[in-house]
């Protein structure tokens, strides 16, 4: 098994049977067609935001199933890290059910927390997430403040991406695990074309302790329609999150 220090990110065929995913999605599919998921809509360029989400309190009431896989993929995961992660202190947030129908996108963003783990349930056309592999220039005083910001939307312009990034694009298949270090990789996710909705369980992990200055900005902007701010909390805190 690799290891995520040196490895910059794991990919695991087959981490769960075909079986388990069919079995996983009819649970998914009866908890959608009994409470819905939320959909949500940001139209941000140069990829919009734009899929439905079952969140990490629904997960944990009702999806036993994709719950126990969120501590199973933490236990894999400290197999392969020096220091022990643990799931967020935020179960919305923790683990999600992400489902992106025909014509959907997730924008270029970095995640909060430092470890993010994706396991896809099924294959669509198009669909692809595309990463870069730890690109970000960190600086030391923080994720969250409004240089970085500045670094970060840099960053993320087709120009700089083209000439100095690597870039990976992995398509979703049954049973696929991808562990990133979602706070360092650049990412975002290619419109699905077909072929029915594109499902799969994001699970974020920490260490410790992990605070994030944008955490209430960044819940409202993803977990719920409710409209929030133009910009994107992950790339521009507002003063008011920044005095927390
Ligand atoms: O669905 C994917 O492949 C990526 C989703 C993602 O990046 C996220 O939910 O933060
Ligand atoms: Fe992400």
């Amino acid at each position: 098994m690799g290891d995520l220090q040196t490895e910059e990110y794991l990919l695991i065929e087959k981490f769960i049977s075909e079986q388990k995913c069919e079995s996983l999605l009819q649970d998914i599919y009866k908890y959608k067609e009994r409470f819905g998921a939320k959909k949500i809509s940001r139209n941000i360029k140069p990829i919009p935001l734009s899929y439905s989400v079952i969140d990490g309190l629904a997960v944990q009431s009702h999806l036993p199933q994709v719950q126990s896989l969120y501590e199973r993929v933490n236990e894999f995961i400290n197999q392969s890290t020096n220091q022990p992660l643990f799931p967020l202190a935020s179960v919305q947030v923790g683990c999600n059910v992400n489902i992106t129908e025909k014509g959907g996108t997730y924008r270029w963003h970095y995640d909060r927390n430092a470890v993010t783990a994706l396991l896809y349930l099924n294959e669509v056309e198009g669909g692809e997430i595309e990463f870069y592999p730890n690109y970000r220039v960190t600086l030391p005083s923080g994720k969250f403040s409004p240089l970085q910001s500045w670094i970060d939307r840099v960053q993320q312009s087709p120009f700089i991406r083209y000439g100095f990034g690597q870039k990976v694009v992995v398509k979703p298949k049954p049973g696929l695990l991808l562990v990133m270090c979602g706070d360092k990789c650049l990412h975002s996710v290619r419109p699905v074309l077909g072929g029915g909705d594109r499902i799969n369980i994001v699970m974020a992990y920490d260490v410790t302790n992990a605070s994030y200055v944008v955490e209430n900005q960044l819940n409202s902007y993803l977990y719920s329609s409710e409209t929030v701010s133009a910009s994107d909390p992950n790339y521009s805190p507002s003063r008011d999150t920044l005095k927390d």
